[in-house]
């Protein structure tokens, strides 16, 4: 008889998680696109791990695009250097050290960075321009990286001009030895055009290898992790 009735009069948590059961579905229909349900933590199921700051997870980094319903277009040029430096700039300011094309098994081309001494992580830097940013729209940058030694390099996106102001991205991600995708997320500033995309190796004294560099317009996100 009790089981009956319960059955029939849910209790106040059971009624609560239904709610949010639905509200959850309800929210991912209403968001429509894969790539929505993904950046919204609350969609939650199987398939969507939890978009946060995914510094170092290679796995998930490469099934990433699995979750979109359709992949987003690499707003980065040449980001696998399958072109050698096409489209990169590098820029050393003092003369010393080198950025060179190194192709390894798995990889094909690589950029090699030798930097021997410590200074201003924008002394050393490759960089990309003119990549068009939206103000208010969520972007994610990915790139895989190690270093000879664990050490910090710095990516950011600023003005192609001084005062070289920032659109909203600075990162500082330490390398390890071994190969990992490092992946951040901001939300830009400002609608650009005369913009820089960079690499900056000159706090990091080693040897650094860069590859498979990746920026996605995720759009109008309400949040952008
Ligand atoms: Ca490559």
């Amino acid at each position: 008889m009790m089981k009956a009735k319960r059955r029939e009069n849910p209790t106040r948590k059971e009624r609560s998680l239904a709610m949010m059961k639905a509200k959850n579905q309800l929210s991912c229909l209403m968001l429509g696109l894969a790539i929505a349900c993904v950046a919204v933590p609350a969609c939650g199921g199987e398939g969507n791990l939890p978009l946060v700051e995914e510094e170092g997870f290679e796995s998930r980094d490469t099934q990433s695009p699995q979750f979109l319903a359709t992949a987003l277009p690499n707003l980065v040029k040449n980001g696998n250097f399958t072109a050698a430096l096409n489209e990169w700039i590098p820029n050393i300011h003092t003369g010393v050290g080198s950025i060179s094309i190194e192709t390894i098994t798995g990889r094909g081309n690589t950029v090699k960075v030798n930097n021997p001494t410590v200074m201003e992580h924008y002394k050393v830097q490759i960089y990309q321009d003119n990549i068009s940013l939206t103000n208010g729209n969520c972007y994610r940058i990915s790139f895989a990286a190690k270093g000879a030694e664990p050490k910090q390099i710095a990516v950011g996106m600023g003005k192609n001009v001084p005062d070289w102001g920032s659109y909203g991205l600075w990162q500082e991600p330490r390398l390890t030895a071994d190969w990992k995708t490092h992946a951040f997320y901001f939300r830009a500033n400002a609608t650009a055009t005369g913009t820089r995309l960079s690499f900056n190796f000159g706090a990091a004294n080693t040897d650094i290898w860069l590859d498979n560099v990746r920026l996605e317009d995720r759009g109008k996100l309400a949040s952008c992790p």
